[in-house]
């Protein structure tokens, strides 16, 4: 079970920028592919992603160092360990870092390795790929949580230029019976929202998850869209499907405000978070994630005590999965909940030790994508094992986005009665 030889190379994205991919071998044979993915709208406090800035070449997006960085630095290090060491390895990766944002090395070659060693481990010990993940959680293998999926399918923001300032508008369905279902579910809204964009004269392009990306011009038209098609597709908003909201609003933080271009105004911390909570009450909305700004402690701090006993306040550019500022989290009771990303972080160690810190807290946890994905499924596999019930990876199109899916429902069908869906604990 050790490892033999480790190769990286650039591979494209789902929006066409190169990104570290790298296969793995074991010394019995065994190989495994891993490719790490990239975000657009990412949170300043991320680990880096290492790209090369050489305007020459992909303009500027290489990412040649971070391949260097494997082939010539970290596979030296890490050939000839037992592949089921997992956090010897990640901490051996650190270690040959030695920064605290992996500066030196890059997330981007870091995680590719970290998860590329769970997959070989995984066939080593024959078992699979999520069984051995809830093994590292120290999670039981008799029964398996499947997450309830929150899917876009309304782009906007660094998304979907020229479309409301809002990033996310996604589908929810918080009881449907299985993940099948759930897929079912949001491909048939989908479908219908589609439908209904086009009777109205709208694109029907999508945005870089999946979502329509119709140039509207309020933005609560999405809203107002999504409530349609839910009922077109014969479902119950706010009963059988919710809405959960991401604003990514780091994005619109300009200056100490937010600036809501499309509605020409600029909102205080305060402002928002009341704006927020009507749209709670007027609309199905059960999770709003990033509301507010990623340095905004106050304000995320003010939602959660105005109606964080029924929504759920979810972090993502002000965790960027990083356990020390989810402790910080803890003590302002800023949040209940944080988005997991794992290049954020950078290795599966330490994502695993966000996870359990959230939780301990009584947080829900969301395995999340990035808007640049890639083919790899790895966060399927790795949302069951770590049994946190819900993903979010993008619409219901797109086969970096329904990859994941895909693999959801594989896993569910093999793990028949030793699946159970999530329950969702802010239920109207
Ligand atoms: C987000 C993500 C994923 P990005 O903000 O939650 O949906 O976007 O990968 O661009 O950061
Ligand atoms: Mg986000």
């Amino acid at each position: 079970m050790t490892i033999s030889s480790i190769n990286a190379q650039e591979i494209l994205d789902s929006r066409g920028n190169p990104t570290v991919a790298v296969v793995l071998r074991l010394d019995d044979g065994t190989e495994v592919f891993s490719a790490v993915p990239s975000g657009a709208s990412t949170g300043i406090y991320e680990a880096v992603e290492l790209r090369d800035e050489d305007k020459n070449r992909y303009l500027g997006k290489g990412t040649l160092k971070a391949v260097a960085n494997v082939n010539d630095i970290i596979a030296p290090k890490v050939i000839g360990m037992d592949v089921t060491k997992q956090s010897e390895i990640d901490q051996a990766m650190l270690d040959l870092d030695g920064t605290k944002n992996k500066g030196k090395l890059g997330a981007n070659a870091i995680l590719a390795v970290s998860m590329a060693c769970v997959k070989a481990a995984a066939i080593a010990k024959k078992m699979p790929l999520y069984a051995y993940i809830a093994e590292l959680f120290g999670n039981s293998t008799e029964e398996f949580i499947m997450p309830i999926p929150m899917s876009n399918v309304l782009n906007g923001g660094k998304h979907a230029l020229g479309s409301v300032d809002m990033q996310e508008f996604m589908i929810f369905p918080v009881c449907a019976p299985s993940i099948a279902e759930a897929v079912r579910w949001n491909a048939e809204i989908f479908h219908n929202l589609g439908k209904i964009l086009k009777g109205k004269g709208f694109q029907q392009t999508v945005g870089d998850e999946g979502g329509y990306a119709p140039k509207l011009d309020y933005n609560e038209a999405p809203l107002e869209l999504i409530l349609e098609a839910i009922e077109a597709a014969g479902y119950k908003p706010g009963e059988q499907i919710c809405i959960a909201l991401d604003p990514a609003s780091s994005e619109f933080y300009v200056d100490g405000q937010y600036d809501l271009k499309m509605e020409g105004k600029k909102l205080s911390n305060k402002e928002l978070v009341e704006k927020y909570q009507a749209w709670v009450e007027k609309y199905p909305i059960v999770s709003i994630e990033d509301g507010l700004s990623q340095d905004d402690w106050d304000g995320f701090t003010m939602q959660t005590a105005a109606y964080g006993d029924r929504v759920q306040i979810m972090g993502d550019d002000l965790f960027v999965t990083n356990p020390e500022r989810i402790q910080t989290g803890i003590e302002k009771k800023a949040a209940n909940s944080v988005l997991i990303k794992l290049n954020q972080i950078g290795s599966v160690s330490e994502t695993i030790a966000a996870i359990k810190l959230a939780k301990s807290a009584g947080w829900t946890c969301i395995v999340s994508h990035r808007s640049g994905e890639t083919e790899d499924a790895f966060i399927a596999d790795f949302v069951v094992g770590a049994g946190t019930g819900q993903i979010k990876t993008g619409s219901m199109c797109r086969s970096e986005r329904v990859g994941k899916y895909n693999r959801l429902m594989m896993i569910e069908r093999e793990l028949g009665t030793k699946a159970k869906i999530a329950n969702f604990p802010y239920k109207r």
